[in-house]
């Protein structure tokens, strides 16, 4: 039995690397593997010692499964040998990145598992943007991961501080902000806390912003395609079309993602990015102020001697609208499903192209 013991250990210091922080490792000839990427053919995994294909188990791809319940990259997963290797279990996720698909119906899908820190990055060039960074930032925040907004193409321009100063003056102070430039191995190195050895983190961002250029510059080799982007707006061309999980020379995990054009809340965010703006709505004269024209408005107040920017206040009232709507269809959809009646959800075909 010794050297089944030894083994087990061994299994379980390889796991460690590629991020897993459990304890129990399967039975009955099962093993652990984790997801590195997830194609129209199958799943990519890896068990800390090889890269291997598998299948998911049919029950996977039942009609009408919630699809946050299918393996997606990130996830730590049972297989059981076969020709080819199947899925035959996700294991509980202990952090979940997501956003709210695009389009009419409700449905939550899930960008990353099993990350610690969500890199949020925006380029220094016309993809800036402190909205669409607090729109990041509301995703992340019941995400159970820490984000890290980072800002590429430092490189690239000269009045880059002023930038960089009115976003340290909009997000909260614990939240880290690093300006860098993703082609340089130098720039890179503030990385390393967020990349130690047995961490993940998730690279996100629009198409362009230089995630896979900085995946390669981590990993010391070209190994994902980058494309330049449209100089009239700084658009990239959506050249990552699958995500994929990276281990890289510091012991850490990157998972590099395609550009997101949407990022719909899900509904279940806090909004807790603004809990100053919600304290001070709370100071208003009136308990069903507006915070349009009313006396003793204090909103108003702030935005007249400057302690908020009128973008953010409307960031932030577009992000609260937004989530209203989104958790109000979520608990339809909920109410739906305890009264049993059937939900209208045609099967989603796996692997698909995840640009959107
Ligand atoms: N000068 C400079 N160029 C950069 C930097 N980061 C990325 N780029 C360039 O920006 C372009 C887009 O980079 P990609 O890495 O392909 O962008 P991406 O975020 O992976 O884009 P998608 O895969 O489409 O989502 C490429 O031409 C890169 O060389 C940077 O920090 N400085
Ligand atoms: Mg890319
Ligand atoms: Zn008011």
């Amino acid at each position: 039995m010794q050297t089944a013991a030894m083994s087990d250990a061994e299994t379980m210091e390889r796991l460690r690397r590629i991020g897993w922080r459990g304890d129990a490792l399967p039975g009955d000839g099962r093993r652990l593997a984790r997801v590195v990427a997830q194609h129209r053919a199958g799943y990519e995994l890896h068990d800390g010692a090889s890269l291997f294909g598998a299948q998911p188990d049919g029950r996977f791809l039942k009609r009408g499964l919630d699809p946050s319940e299918r393996p997606v990259v990130g996830d730590f997963v049972e297989v059981e040998n076969g020709a080819p290797p199947h899925i035959v279990q996700v294991r509980p996720r202990r952090t979940v990145l997501s956003r709210a698909a695009a389009g009419e119906r409700y449905e939550r899908q899930l960008i990353a598992t099993n990350i610690d820190y969500v890199l949020v990055l925006t380029g220094l060039d016309g993809d800036f943007n402190p909205s669409r960074i607090e729109r990041y930032l509301s995703l992340i925040e019941d995400s159970g991961a820490q984000p890290v907004v980072l800002l590429s193409k430092l490189d690239t321009r000269d009045d880059a501080d002023e930038l960089i100063a009115e976003l340290r003056e909009r997000l909260p102070p614990a939240t880290p902000i690093h300006p860098l430039n993703g082609k340089d191995p130098a720039s890179a190195t503030v990385l390393a806390p967020y990349l130690k050895p047995g961490d993940s983190a998730v690279l996100v961002g629009s198409s362009g912003a230089g995630k896979s250029t900085l995946t390669n510059t981590l990993l010391g080799t070209a190994k994902m395609a980058t494309a330049a982007v449209r100089s009239r707006d700084s658009r990239g061309r959506h050249t990552t079309t699958h995500r994929a999980l990276l281990s890289l020379p510091s012991g850490g995990c990157l998972i590099d993602t395609p550009g997101m054009r949407e990022l719909k809340l899900t509904g279940e965010e806090n909004l807790d990015l603004f809990a100053d703006i919600e304290a001070l709505a709370d100071q208003c004269r009136f308990a069903d102020c507006g915070h349009g024209s009313e006396p003793g408005c204090a909103v108003q107040i702030a935005l007249d001697n400057g302690d908020l920017t009128p973008d953010r206040w409307r960031n932030y009232l577009k992000l609260h609208d937004e989530r209203e709507e989104q958790a109000a269809t979520l608990e339809a959809r909920l109410r739906r499903q305890r009264g049993g009646r059937p939900i209208d959800r045609p099967h989603s075909p796996r692997g698909q192209r995840e640009r959107d």
